[in-house]
């Protein structure tokens, strides 16, 4: 072409920014030029969309790292105090964009590299999603830590830098889930700055002697080395740009050669490996708890290089340890952290000279428990021998924090030996196992669910025995929360700038008072509005569409409802009982006879989800909806009214093109059984409609936006447990309980989609004990579904229900959710950072 030895867009603006002709070239064209030049060492002429990524990445960086430095110092000067969020997860997905929208520069970034001839979009388009975390969980901490800096709070995040994040998922012809590692570190992270010089030694194994002051000493064993990378989190708007500490674990060097494998090479470099081991990989696994060794290292590496890191910087305050619950504030993040208890003990009693008493006062002062599930297999459970074995003085220490604490429930309850044995931290059993749950209870100073129904459930199932021991005010609720910032503004552009042109309030101003969008309320009567609210869906849902046709290679109709189901598979989240709904759909069209049909609204379901690499039927129901979308996308009878899609791989960044998209979205769990669900917020937040049971958080929702404009359906959580009893003990045929689902059932296992023998397990779940109730709540389902068809035929109504939904959900910002927190629990206020004093 004659133009390939020169840089794509203006050859001007490349040569001045190049030469360093100051004049003229505006800042952001400079930086990224000079970062292409000098970080990444590459000519301009051959820039691809990966290194003008690479570029804009390093040139929004340096903002963050001047803010990052200015926040951390205005923290040193003023000492407040300080909250930490300990999470093994972190779901961020990807940064630059986030960056560009808190740091205001988008549009600065967007111009200037258009001039170097290339878009925004797909500069973005270049980064990898960072998924150190399985689902909810983990993106709850991405909110909470871009709330934190959004709301100036000195709040800190401490996790894991797995080298491999949760596994990508490939679906195999036949429908099966294959999993890939995610080598996420592989094109180089700038988001984290590695500490070198900030490392902490973490022992494992050896021998724990008891002295007789009641101290001990702990030694022997294997040593690793914590390596601190930190990442930076900004706030939106704001200076505050908070740090996430995530360890890497390294072999001590030196050790492994002299005194432990001298002369044995083999050995040497397998140790290291162990070491290297611990922060290898994420744990795949959400709602089960596994009991692997290298597992239990891992919440061990991370709660004590964690704690030590704490500890120094409070000490270089210069206070006594005893004044720690003033300066430290601790969240554990379910369970996953809860040796932080013990170890905080071992450090006062072993390290720092304190009597037992004083000790305990200390710890139960600093942490505050998160939990996140009252599913009994997903509590957690340590064997005792496996806890004896790598972490022998820590065991002793849980064995002593349950003594006082069975003595004390003893005197309020003397005699009541089945009490003990239902609150005891330790489980009797061969092997006899460590209830992390119990000893997060027991060793902090508030308990909190994360939904009011499931916080209710925490305290009348689970926990039931310490609220009667310990007093109620103990138990409390934090609804979760989204950050409006990834969740409306990044993620659907268009939508935030008609609300801000509607709300006539700058997106600064409602994106950080979400109630603010209560002024919508009354634009749900105003035509024109809500054709221009309608159009903004129809783009999303056409920007979906394309996203499937470019990476599928499939061809997805827009002028269809959207209908979502995105989020881990799980029996209790139910996918099946959706499938099993699209089956049903499918046999009623097959049904009906041409002038029938002409009635019927045209539906696209999307499924989304990752399950467990060893969580069979999780991945037998994702076999079963890749193959009904085989057979229902080519039936001529049918695929004018339905459409099935599994979209591969489900990640941050996915749904973020997802979400906007949706009409309506799915939250159809067994009442009592997701303790909260934060999609559904986002959903909702985006003006897509909500069909689900009445669990988690769709019952505020439904209080914020208004029962009729939710689609419930479903038992009620106080049925659950009688019904699952009739199962056992009265159980009714299928087939004169629920005739719908037992025709659907019988066609699957005639072979229907194929591979009759094969859904068999699947089917006996529901044909047996049915645990999650489909055959209950199957009828009232398939209604609530023909509600939203019917709902669906009047637009205009449809769409005044969606402007309301949006309206209504400023509760579910995590900036509140975070400020509660903050207020209720930790005791910690804003700092914001200052302006630096210009010299005079
Ligand atoms: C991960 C590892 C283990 Cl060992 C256990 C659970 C998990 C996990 O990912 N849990 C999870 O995501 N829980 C979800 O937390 C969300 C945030 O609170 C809730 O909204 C959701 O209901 C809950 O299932």
């Amino acid at each position: 072409t004659g133009k390939e030895h020169w840089p794509r867009g203006d050859e001007k603006v490349w040569k001045e920014a190049l030469r360093g002709v100051d004049k003229d070239v505006p800042s952001v064209t400079k930086s990224f030029v000079n970062h292409v030049q000098t970080s990444l060492a590459r000519q301009a002429y051959n820039l691809d969309d990966l290194g003008a990524y690479q570029a804009a990445a390093l040139s929004v960086r340096d903002n963050l790292i001047v803010n990052w430095n200015e926040t951390q110092l205005n923290y040193t000067r003023k000492n407040p105090k300080r909250a930490y969020y300990l999470s093994l997860e972190f779901l961020m997905g990807r940064t630059l964009d986030n960056a560009l929208l808190n740091l205001g520069l988008k549009e600065e970034y967007r111009d200037g590299v258009k001039k170097l001839g290339f878009s925004i979009e797909d500069i973005l388009d270049k980064e990898r999603d960072a998924a150190l975390g399985n689902g909810g969980l983990g993106r709850l901490a991405a909110c909470y830590l871009d709330s934190g800096s959004s709301t100036e709070l000195p709040l800190w995040g401490y996790g894991l830098r797995y080298k491999y994040g949760i596994f990508q998922q490939l679906i195999s012809p036949e429908g099966n889930q294959l999993e890939a590692p995610d080598p996420w570190l592989e094109n180089q992270n700038p988001w984290e700055l590695p500490r070198l010089d900030v490392t902490y030694e973490v022992r494992f194994y050896g021998q724990s002697e008891r002295l007789a002051n009641g101290r001990g000493i702990w030694q022997g064993g294997q040593e690793v080395v914590a390596v601190a990378y930190d990442v930076m989190i900004p706030g939106y708007g704001t200076k505050t740009t908070n740090n996430l500490r995530l360890w890497e674990s390294r072999p001590k060097r030196g050790f492994d050669l002299n005194s432990f494998n001298a002369g044995n090479y083999e050995g040497a470099v397998e140790s290291s490996n162990t070491a290297d081991a611990i922060t290898s990989v994420l744990y795949p696994n959400d709602h089960t708890s596994f009991g692997k060794e290298l597992r239990l290292k891992q919440q061990y590496f991370w709660t004590a290089a964690s704690l030590a890191d704490i500890i120094r910087r409070f000490k270089q305050q210069g206070k006594p340890m005893n004044q720690l619950p003033d300066y430290v504030a601790i969240q554990l993040n379910d369970t996953h952290p809860t040796l932080a208890i013990p170890e905080l003990m071992r450090i006062l009693i072993d390290e720092e000279d304190f009597g037992w008493d004083q000790a305990w006062s200390i710890v139960t002062n600093v942490f505050f428990y998160t939990n996140h599930t009252v599913l009994p297999e997903a509590l957690e459970k340590w064997p005792v021998p496996l806890i004896e074995h790598v972490l022998p003085r820590h065991l002793q220490i849980i064995y002593d924090i349950n003594l006082f604490f069975l003595q004390a429930v003893e005197r309020k309850y003397p005699n009541d030996r089945e009490r003990l044995a239902r609150m005891s931290l330790i489980e009797e059993g061969f092997p006899k196992q460590v209830r992390m749950a119990h000893l997060a209870a027991v060793g902090s100073r508030k308990v909190n669910g994360v939904a009011e129904l499931h916080s209710d459930l925490v305290k009348t199932t689970i926990l039931k025995d310490f609220v009667d021991f310990e007093g109620v005010s103990k138990f409390s609720n934090v609804t979760n929360g989204i950050t409006p910032r990834r969740w409306l503004d990044q993620c659907n552009p268009e939508l935030s700038d008609l609300i801000t042109k509607t709300l006539k309030v700058e997106k600064t101003v409602w994106l950080k008072d979400l109630a603010k969008l209560k002024g919508l309320i009354p634009f749900a009567e105003d035509a024109a509005f809500r054709k221009e609210w309608a159009a903004i869906k129809q783009r999303n849902k056409e920007r979906l569409a394309h996203y499937v046709q470019t990476t599928l290679g499939l061809t997805v109709r827009t002028d269809a409802m959207f209908d979502v189901q995105i989020k881990r598979l799980h029996e209790y989240k139910r996918q099946t009982l959706n499938i099993l709904g699209v089956i049903h759909r499918y046999l009623t069209l097959k049904a009906m006879t041409p002038e029938e049909k002409k009635k019927v609204n045209p539906r696209v379901v999307f499924f989304a989800g990752k399950a467990a690499p060893a969580y069979y039927i999780a991945k037998l129901t994702i076999r079963l909806i890749v193959n009904v979308a085989s057979k229902i996308n080519t039936d001529p009878d049918t695929k004018d009214y339905l459409q099935l899609y599994f979209l591969p791989d489900y990640s941050v960044s996915l749904a973020e093109v997802l979400i906007p998209a949706s009409d309506i979205s799915q939250h159809i769990s067994t009442a009592g059984t997701e303790a909260s669900g934060t999609s559904n917020m986002k959903f909702c937040l985006n003006g897509g409609l909500l069909l689900g049971t009445v669990d988690g958080a769709n019952i505020e929702i439904a209080e914020e936006v208004g029962e009729s404009n939710v689609f419930f359906f479903g038992h009620l959580t106080p049925a659950v447990e009688d019904l699952r009893y009739q199962h056992i003990y009265h159980p009714v045929p299928l087939e004169e309980k629920c005739p719908g689902l037992a025709r659907v059932i019988e066609q699957v296992a005639a072979g229907l989609f194929g591979d009759a023998e094969i859904y068999e397990p699947l089917l006996n779940t529901i044909r047996q004990t049915d645990y999650y109730l489909l055959s209950d709540d199957f009828d009232s389902y398939i209604a609530a579904l023909g509600m939203v068809d019917e709902a669906y035929q009047d637009q205009d109504e449809w769409v005044k229900k969606s402007i309301k939904t949006t309206a209504n959900m400023g509760k579910f910002s995590s900036d509140r959710a975070i400020l509660e927190y903050a207020e209720s629990f930790w005791n910690i206020e804003p700092s914001p950072v200052e302006a630096p004093k210009k010299a005079t």
